[in-house]
């Protein structure tokens, strides 16, 4: 679904080719073109002007997760922003809170190699949709159930990968704390690894103490399901080994999304699974990569400090006099679309003294906003190298193809903006084979061997050292090496010195007449990309949002029918699926839709807050109620 289709859709005829200039009112997405020459005069004497009178602080080099990675990501054109002293950009949309909850306890989220799953025997599917979001690793859990694997999805939605699982567990949204405090409890009483916990982990006696609290039949009622559920799998945990969890970043879009997962990381710590192939935790493997990403984006380039702008709060950023943005470079984003808050990002986004460039292959929802918007290459057009959160390989990507129209790499473009500005700085000039040379310059891939001509010849390359890969196998990633169930650092960062369960914002107060809506991947789209081309619609369809038959009926909301969601925020128009996937009181739709395909332009972000996480700023985008009534068109 999302690659098959790549050649196709980077060559649809709605691709940018060419720079191009506002002519209409911001939002008005008329434009006419230019010549890269003007476009980089005019920037490089817009970003001079604000730095002289404003200072560099004022521009915001918005970085998204479109498909890109060290080269044409965020890593390699910061030396550009570095140079020029531009605010720092925190990228928080994705996965940073799970990563900052495991950093407390287990110290890293790359707590197993996911190609060992074939080695395990129960497997613990926790807020992922795998089928949709992370199919590479369904073969290996197809290879591990040959193998006599049982399969468990914990997720409030029934997707396909639950369909496919052998028990689906549908808790309500935003309690999977509480669920693992009682699984923990379960394996407390039940048979817990005493000589892993006793030789590997610190803080024990505390938390198991702490677990009283959360006896099955209390978790069940927060949780809303059946204490046996609750019974039967921790006793199936404490009784299966190797287990294995993959964890979503889907579970972590909440209030207490750290607190969450740092909670689920316990749980193989109890059984003692992080000491065994095919047990522990996966939630990323971006920090087995240990790259020079300090050489690829030189921070030494900087002088004096910066202000930290943070992309999840891109409307109340926009709004605060005190951080006084005045240029906005989106670049490999689509934050109309895939940021909270859509009413407020537009409101801002119309602002006419914002000066705002957007760097993309398509015109976006956010390139309707934009001053200049300038054609991006793709993947198959420019030089990349790319890391993974599933699985522990280094790609290289060699262009095959020459880039489209007049069509630039992000690196390229940061190169001539260098020079338009009169910059001299030769690190800002370094080639795409340099800068993957810096990226490459780190102990771990020196003392292999591997530089670009490795890398490069070899296309990817498993990362050295991991070939049988127990990351946790005699210590943790943690300061003191040992699992830590008790942490003074999350108690003074406010986290509590043990895990604990906090209710979610919205999604768990369960207000008769709403609905925690979850937004999760669509099966169609990577987020926002490529959502905009035609054939593509044609092939997701419109956009929907489903409810159970039970909720649909008290509510009079019948199958088929137009119906507007709604918060105080702000509603979007959705056709109404009744049916199984959902659980009672939980709607269902996806993100990456763009605004084009909904009767009212608006999409489901629209009643999303822009509120932070607990930790990290992370977004909140599964933590939100809303209400769902027939949709009246208004003439
Ligand atoms: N409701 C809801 N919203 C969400 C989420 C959710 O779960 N629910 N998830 C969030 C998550 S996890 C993420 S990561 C964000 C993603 O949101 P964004 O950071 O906005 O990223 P994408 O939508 O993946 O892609 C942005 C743009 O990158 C462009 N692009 C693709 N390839 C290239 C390239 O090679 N070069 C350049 N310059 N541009 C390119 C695409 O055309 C696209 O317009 O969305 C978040 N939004
Ligand atoms: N097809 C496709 N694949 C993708 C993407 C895409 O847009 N489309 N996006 C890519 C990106 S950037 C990312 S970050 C990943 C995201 O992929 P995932 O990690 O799978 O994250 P989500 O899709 O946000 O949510 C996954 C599941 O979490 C569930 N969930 C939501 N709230 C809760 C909760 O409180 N508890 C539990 N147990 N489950 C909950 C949702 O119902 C959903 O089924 O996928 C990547 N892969
Ligand atoms: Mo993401």
């Amino acid at each position: 679904m999302k690659v098959n289709p790549y050649l196709e859709f980077s060559n649809d005829p709605s691709r940018l080719l060419h720079p191009m200039k506002r002519v209409g009112l911001k939002g008005s997405a008329q434009f006419e073109r230019i010549s890269w020459d003007e476009a980089l005069t005019t920037m490089a004497t817009k970003l001079s002007g604000i730095i002289a009178q404003h200072g560099g602080d004022s521009i915001w080099p918005f970085d998204g997760t479109g498909t890109v990675g060290y080269l044409q990501g965020c890593g390699a054109p910061h030396r550009f922003w570095n140079a020029i002293g531009a605010a720092r950009h925190h990228t928080s949309i994705c996965s940073i809170s799970g990563h900052l909850g495991m950093s407390y306890s287990s110290g890293s989220a790359a707590g197993m190699d996911p190609e060992d799953i074939v080695h395990s025997k129960l497997i613990v599917l926790w807020g992922s949709n795998t089928l949709t979001s992370n199919q590479h690793l369904w073969p290996f859990i197809e290879q591990a159930r040959a193998l006599g694997a049982y399969v468990v999805a914990i997720d409030p939605v029934r997707h396909r990968t639950a369909e496919r699982s052998d028990q689906h567990i549908a808790p309500r949204v935003g309690t999977d704390a509480a669920l693992a405090l009682g699984l923990c409890h379960v394996i407390a009483n039940d048979g817990v690894d005493s000589h892993f916990l006793a030789d590997r982990t610190s803080g024990w006696a505390a938390f198991e103490d702490s677990l009283v609290d959360y006896s099955p039949s209390r978790v069940a009622e927060i949780c809303d399901i059946p204490a046996k559920v609750i019974v039967d799998l921790g006793r199936r945990m404490a009784t299966t080994q190797p287990m294995a969890i993959k964890l979503g970043q889907g579970m972590q879009r909440h209030r207490h999304g750290g607190q969450t997962a740092r909670v689920i990381s316990c749980l193989p710590a109890l059984t003692g699974d992080y000491g065994r192939r095919g047990g522990g935790l996966v939630y990323s493997t971006s920090d087995a990569y240990m790259l020079n990403g300090y050489k690829l984006s030189r921070p030494d380039l900087r002088t004096g400090e910066r202000q930290t702008l943070v992309m999840t709060r891109l409307g109340r950023e926009l709004q605060r006099a005190d951080a006084n943005v005045k240029a906005l470079f989106v670049m490999g984003a689509n934050p109309m679309v895939s940021n909270p808050d859509q009413r407020l990002v537009r409101e801002q986004l119309s602002r006419d003294d914002l000066f705002t460039v957007v760097f993309d292959a398509y015109q976006t929802d956010t390139a309707a906003y934009a001053d200049l918007l300038l054609p991006s290459t793709l993947q198959t057009e420019h030089t990349e190298i790319m890391e993974s959160f599933g699985h522990l390989y280094l790609n290289w990507n060699e262009p095959a193809v020459l880039p489209p129209g007049e069509c630039l790499s992000k690196t390229e473009f940061m190169r001539r903006l260098a020079a338009a500005m009169g910059l001299t700085e030769p690190a800002l000039f370094a080639t795409d084979l340099e800068l993957a040379a810096d990226l490459l310059d780190a102990p771990l891939w020196r003392e292999a061997g591997i530089g670009v001509a490795e890398l490069r010849a070899a296309g990817w390359l498993r990362i050295p050292g991991t070939e049988a890969y127990s990351p946790f196998a005699t210590r943790f990633a943690t300061a003191s090496g040992r699992f830590e169930f008790a942490s003074d650092r999350a108690e003074r960062d406010g986290h509590g010195r043990l895990p604990n369960f906090r209710p979610p914002s919205e999604a768990a107060n369960d207000e008769p007449g709403t609905f925690a809506l979850v937004s999760p991947a669509s099966h169609f789209y990577v987020n926002s990309v490529f959502a905009g081309i035609d054939r593509n619609i044609e092939r997701s369809g419109e956009p929907t949002v489903t409810v159970c038959e039970h909720d649909a009926t008290q509510q009079a909301l019948v199958h088929g029918e137009l119906v507007s969601v709604s918060n105080d925020r702000g509603s979007f128009v959705a056709r109404l699926e009744v049916g199984p996937a959902a659980r009672p009181g939980v709607a269902v739709t996806a993100k990456g839709a763009w605004t084009k395909v909904f009767s009212d332009g608006h999409s489901v972000n629209v009643t999303v807050a822009e509120r932070d996480s607990d930790m990290g700023s992370g977004a909140v985008y599964h933590d939100n109620r809303v209400r769902i009534s027939a949709y009246q068109p208004r003439n």
